[in-house]
Parts: structure tokens; C-alpha cells; sequence
């Protein structure tokens, strides 16, 4: 069966996390990726965070996946010389350098553009065009600029990053969608064009339930479902709302039986209003059916507190996965807060391919990540991430470069 971007050409000029996270998505849909790296270093997650001595660290390896890797020196002429030939020859250049590193390289917009009319240029930036713009920025620069930080945390708390990596990962999500977009324009225009997505932007856009709050805040002065809610104070910016949904559906983490000892046993328990009666009959509160405290949501929400905690005291007797069995049957909604040894374990997102194990020639086997998207016709095999230059001799071929040519390269360390 095919893939969706069969045929698809991409120059990889990506490093770290935010352009490989992109480039990756893209492999998975069928691309072609050329990884273009330094010789001798390549990218510098390949040496960081190393588990293993000498050999790529997982870091490489989960961002990499379904790759290959061509090492050029892009400052030698004739390094450039293959940089423009596979210019020519590929579809969308992707890149996540520091401000204005590509065009110091020689490869300006026009000069790509005079090369490869029909060229998409896809860059992660920290920032859009603005003050910061020449600025670099690493995931947790983006998650505080972006808003993610000043709304994440306990009220009495500094702001607080979170684990996942919304500005890099969550970016380079965002540029995939931009690039199979101009990709899908050019078969009209016959154009290629740039594309740029900021981690700054890209944050933001996935915490825009918060700037919906801003607004709700500056109009009425308080919000009734954030923990601050009656008896807390409220500023004139969003508040941190530790654990609440802040949205229409409260909700709160709960501990479950054993969280003594265990940090992740408890319990995410949403106290949604059509199920309102199954709550207070699950956990044994039915008098709360006709205590007007309790009778409609509004009237619900000074009490939200103290209701979870009575809530909490039904859930602290139960497993996570117990609670949730139950919860689930009256429909319920609610999370286990699961641990990564327990989502490296799940057999179920092994048999989806969402997590999978590959085998790599010097690491041996390491779980990854698979294809988050499924799609009934373009089906994903995840495969290891490449070593560095392991594909340089293959791809210079493919420009037409002869074994001599190739082997001058070579001594000259170009390549
Ligand atoms: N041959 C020769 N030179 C090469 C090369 C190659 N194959 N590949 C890269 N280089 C050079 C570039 O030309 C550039 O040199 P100059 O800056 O001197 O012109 C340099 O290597 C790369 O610079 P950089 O700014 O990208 O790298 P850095 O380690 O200093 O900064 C980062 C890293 C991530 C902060 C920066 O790239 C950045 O801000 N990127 C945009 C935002 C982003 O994606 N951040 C997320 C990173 S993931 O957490």
C-alpha cells in the first residue's frame, strides 16, 4: 500500500527537537527525508543526554526515526555545491536554526527560490517578527512566552513548565500541518512558498482556552470555576488553577488508594452535570440530590472543593484502575494518572503503534514513539534512526556524483 507524501522529497536541515519532531511526522507519512548534519558532530542531540557511551543518545534516536543522514560541510564551496543540488531536487526544505543562520549559509528565500521555483522553505522560529525575533529560544522559553507557564501551577506557586513539550514537539506539529498545506496549494500555483511557524505562536495557540479566560476575567471580574472561586482573590491577569479544567465540565485530581507511597496513584474525576446523579449514588452522597447546594451546576460551583474533597474520600479506597472501572460504568469521565513505566508497558499502545520498539546496529533495542495519527491508507512502519552520514555516499549518488567524485569529498572532509 502507499503512503500519503509518496514521492515527497524533504531537505532536513533540522537539530534538537522542534524541526526533527516536524520532519519525523512527515517520514512517518511517507517523505523521503534527507537529514543534512555536520560532519564529524552532526546533530547535537546525537551526544547529549547519553544513556549508552558512545552511541546516540535516545534523545537522537526518538526524534529521528525513518530518516536518512547525509553529513555536508555547508560552509565548503563544495559542500554548498551538493546543498544546491539537492535544493534542485527536493520538494520543502525544513529548517530550525537560530535567526538568520540559513541565509548566512548562502541560502537565502531568492536564492532558493532561483534555484527551485517550486521549493517550500519551512522554518521553526522562537519567535515571529517582532522584539524578539533574532532571538533563540528552547522549549521552556517558548512555554513561558507563549502564556503556558504563568497558567500552569498551584495559585500560592511560581508558574510552572510543563512536561510535555508544547513548544517544540507541539510546533513542529503545526509546521507539518503548514507544509502538506503549501505542499496541497503549489499543486494549483505550481509556487513554493515559506512557511513559518513560531514557538511562540505555536504555544499559544494550544493554550488559547486561556486567553478566552483573560477576556472572561476583564468583562466579569471573576471565574467561577477556577479554585480561586469564592474565596480566593483574583488579579487582572489569568490565574494558575492547579488542577481544575477551568472549563465548563469541573474537574480536580484525586488521590487514590495507595498514593502514599506511590506519586502517580491518583485519579483525574470530572464531576460532569448530565452525570451528576450517578456521581452521588456511585460514591455514596445521595442525599446531595436534594441539597440545593448541590442541585445544579452553578449552584455547585462555590462548593467544587469540597465537594471533590467528599469525592476524594470514595476514590482514596480504590485503585486508580479500580475507580476508573466503576466511574466508567456509569459513564463518568475520569483519568488514571499514568506513569511512563505504565505507558512503556501499556500492551494496547503497543498494539496500535503508538508506542513501539525498534532495533538500531549499535544501541540494540529502544522504545519510541510511533505515528500519533492513524490513517487507513497510508499505513506507518517506524523504523530507526539513521547513523550519522550513514546515508551520504547513497544520496550523493543519487545527485549523480561518481564513486571518484564521492571518495574527493570525502578526503577533502567535505562531506
Ligand atoms: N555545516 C556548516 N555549518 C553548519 C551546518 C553544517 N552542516 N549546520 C549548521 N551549521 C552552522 C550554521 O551555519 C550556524 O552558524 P552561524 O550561526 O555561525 O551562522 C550554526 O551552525 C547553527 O546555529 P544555531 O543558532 O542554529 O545553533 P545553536 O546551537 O547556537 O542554537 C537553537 C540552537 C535551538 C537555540 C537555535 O537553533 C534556535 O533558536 N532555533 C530556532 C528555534 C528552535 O527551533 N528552538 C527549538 C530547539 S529544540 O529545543
Amino acid at each position: 500500500m502507499g503512503k500519503a507524501l509518496d514521492g515527497v522529497k524533504i531537505l532536513d536541515f533540522t537539530h534538537v527537537q522542534s524541526g526533527p519532531t516536524c520532519t519525523q511526522l512527515l517520514a512517518w507519512l511517507g517523505a523521503d527525508v534527507v537529514k543534512v548534519e555536520r560532519a564529524g558532530e552532526g546533530d547535537i542531540t546525537r551526544g547529549q543526554l547519553r544513556d549508552v557511551p558512545g552511541v546516540d543518545s535516545l534523545y537522537f534516536t526518538m526524534l529521528n526515526g525513518n530518516k536518512r543522514s547525509i553529513t555536508i560541510d555547508a560552509r565548503n564551496p563544495k559542500g554548498k555545491k551538493v546543498l544546491e543540488a539537492l535544493v534542485k531536487k527536493c520538494d520543502v526544505l525544513v529548517e530550525n536554526f537560530g535567526p538568520g543562520a540559513l541565509d548566512r549559509m548562502g541560502l537565502t528565500w531568492e536564492h532558493i527560490n532561483s534555484l527551485n521555483p517550486r521549493m517550500v522553505v519551512a522554518s521553526v522560529k522562537g519567535f515571529g517578527p517582532g522584539p524578539y525575533e533574532d532571538c533563540k529560544v528552547y522549549e521552556n522559553v517558548a512555554q513561558c512566552a507563549g502564556g503556558a507557564a504563568s497558567t500552569t501551577g498551584f495559585d500560592d506557586g511560581p508558574p510552572l513548565v510543563t512536561g510535555a513539550q508544547i513548544g517544540d514537539s507541539g510546533t513542529g506539529l503545526h509546521l507539518a500541518l503548514g507544509i502538506v498545506a503549501a505542499l496541497y496549494q503549489r499543486n494549483t500555483t505550481g509556487r513554493g512558498q515559506r512557511v513559518l511557524a513560531a514557538m511562540q505562536d505555536g504555544v499559544l495557540n494550544l493554550c488559547r482556552v486561556k486567553l478566552r479566560d483573560q477576556q472572561r476575567l476583564e468583562r466579569m471580574g471573576v471565574m467561577e470555576e477556577y479554585p480561586q472561586y469564592p474565596n480566593g482573590k483574583f488579579g487582572d491577569a489569568v490565574p494558575r488553577a492547579g488542577n481544575a479544567s477551568g472549563g465548563g465540565q469541573p474537574g480536580w485530581i484525586l488521590k487514590c488508594k495507595g498514593w502514599e507511597t506511590d506519586p502517580n496513584d491518583y485519579i483525574y474525576f470530572i464531576t460532569q452535570a448530565p452525570v451528576w446523579e450517578a456521581i452521588c449514588k456511585t460514591i455514596g452522597r445521595e442525599e446531595w440530590l436534594t441539597d440545593p447546594r448541590y442541585a445544579t451546576p452553578k449552584s455547585r460551583l462555590p462548593h467544587l472543593m469540597e465537594i471533590f474533597g467528599q469525592i476524594e474520600e470514595w476514590t482514596k479506597t480504590k485503585t486508580k484502575f479500580e475507580a476508573m472501572a466503576i466511574l466508567n460504568e456509569h459513564d463518568i469521565p475520569c483519568g488514571p494518572i499514568l506513569s511512563m513505566k505504565e505507558i512503556a508497558e501499556e500492551p494496547s499502545l503497543r498494539a496500535t503503534g503508538t508506542v513501539v520498539e525498534v532495533d538500531h546496529p549499535t544501541r540494540g533495542k529502544y522504545l519510541t514513539v510511533g505515528m500519533p495519527i492513524k490513517m487507513s491508507d497510508s499505513p506507518v512502519e517506524v523504523t530507526r534512526s539513521p547513523l550519522l552520514g550513514e546515508h551520504t555516499d547513497e544520496v550523493l549518488a543519487e545527485l549523480g556524483y561518481t564513486p571518484s567524485q564521492i571518495a574527493e569529498l570525502h578526503a577533502e572532509k567535505v562531506v
